[in-house]
């Protein structure tokens, strides 16, 4: 990985790095070898657009938020009416931290290793006392779905649709698992910042990283995209539903330029009391471990709810030319 750090050099204005144009092309998105919401596996075309080869870095964000003024949702305090029964502590200003477990425990309930935190904003993405002091060119992490787009509308750009984000994940690779091709581990290489060990207990770091990674210490796939798979994961602009939408025959027929289910299938159905709808999230992240969450493959998808950033979801951007897939979805 040193050749890729120097390849981009370290704390460069990747700001100024170039976004990366893809021409449309049709391809496999989805699988059917792995989680069920990740299926049907259908062919999908995406017409052409370009892409940013990073993640968006916490230097870049601060530099948003410095000439707007920006604040996140994590900063502005909850309204008590969209959290029924929430306790008062729940809804101070305040983001979902990532705390390891000293020990094994049931891997069925996330709040073993998820607490929220008030006062852990992308500032302090592990709450007060946490900063960004040497995590400059790290993917900026506790952004709302909002908060993404306020800075890619800034920006002068947008955020992928699900296929876009998959057809520029697989960098070409059509149908293989990894964005880098079959095995998770070619001639023994780390491809990407994932979990090694015991989730959520005993992380080994054999990748070199325990936490995020500075964007671009990984090698990038066949389009020249860094970290499209592992380290954090990536907002998209679909809403979620728990299986691609299939259209009737379709099995004859390439979507084009899918965009996903309406808003209001997007709600948790295990939380119908909770009206928030959540977004597809791609790419897995460091916390993706073999032993219990196989997501840093580009099929595999996440459901976010819009107003809640954690610590280990970013965004990257991309601009389109002559199509019109930023429609349809605020
Ligand atoms: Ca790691």
């Amino acid at each position: 990985m040193s050749h890729v750090r120097s390849e981009i050099g370290m704390n460069t204005n990747l700001a100024g790095a170039g976004m990366i144009a893809l021409p449309g092309g049709t391809f496999w998105m989805g699988s059917e070898s792995h989680y069920p919401e990740e299926g049907p596996r259908r062919k999908v075309r995406v017409d052409s657009f370009e892409i940013a080869p990073y993640a968006v870095t916490n230097a870049e964000y601060e530099a948003f938020v410095r000439d707007t003024g920006y604040v996140t949702v994590a900063e502005r305090p909850l309204n008590p009416a969209d959290y029924p029964g929430a306790r008062p502590e729940l809804l101070k200003a305040g983001s979902l931290v990532f705390r390891m477990s000293t020990g094994p425990v049931d891997t069925r309930n996330m709040a073993n290793w998820w607490a929220y935190v008030p006062g852990a904003c992308w500032r302090h993405p592990e709450g007060p006392g946490s900063d960004l002091s040497g995590r400059e060119d790290h993917p900026v992490v506790q952004v709302a779905y909002e908060d993404a787009l306020a800075y890619a509308k800034w920006a002068g750009k947008d955020l992928p649709t699900e296929a876009e984000w998959e057809y520029a994940a697989r960098g070409g690779l059509d149908g293989a698992d990894y964005v880098w091709g079959d095995e998770f581990n070619p001639e023994g290489r780390w491809m990407a910042n994932t979990w090694q060990g015991e989730f959520p207990w005993k992380n080994t770091s054999d990748d070199g990283f325990a936490g995020t990674a500075p964007v671009g210490s990984f090698p990038p796939n066949g389009y020249g995209l860094y970290d499209m798979a592992g380290n954090v994961w990536q907002w998209t602009k679909d809403w979620f539903f728990a299986k691609h939408p299939r259209k009737e025959g379709d099995s004859c027929c390439v979507l084009e330029n899918p965009r996903g289910p309406a808003k209001s299938a997007s709600y948790d159905p295990m939380q119908p009391h909770i009206k928030i709808p959540r977004k597809v999230v791609k790419g897995g992240s460091f916390l993706c471990a073999d032993s219990y969450c196989r997501r840093y493959r580009p099929a595999a998808r996440h459901a976010q709810m819009v107003d809640s950033g954690m610590s280990h979801i970013g965004f990257r951007c991309v601009k389109r030319v002559n199509n019109s897939q930023g429609g349809h979805d605020e």
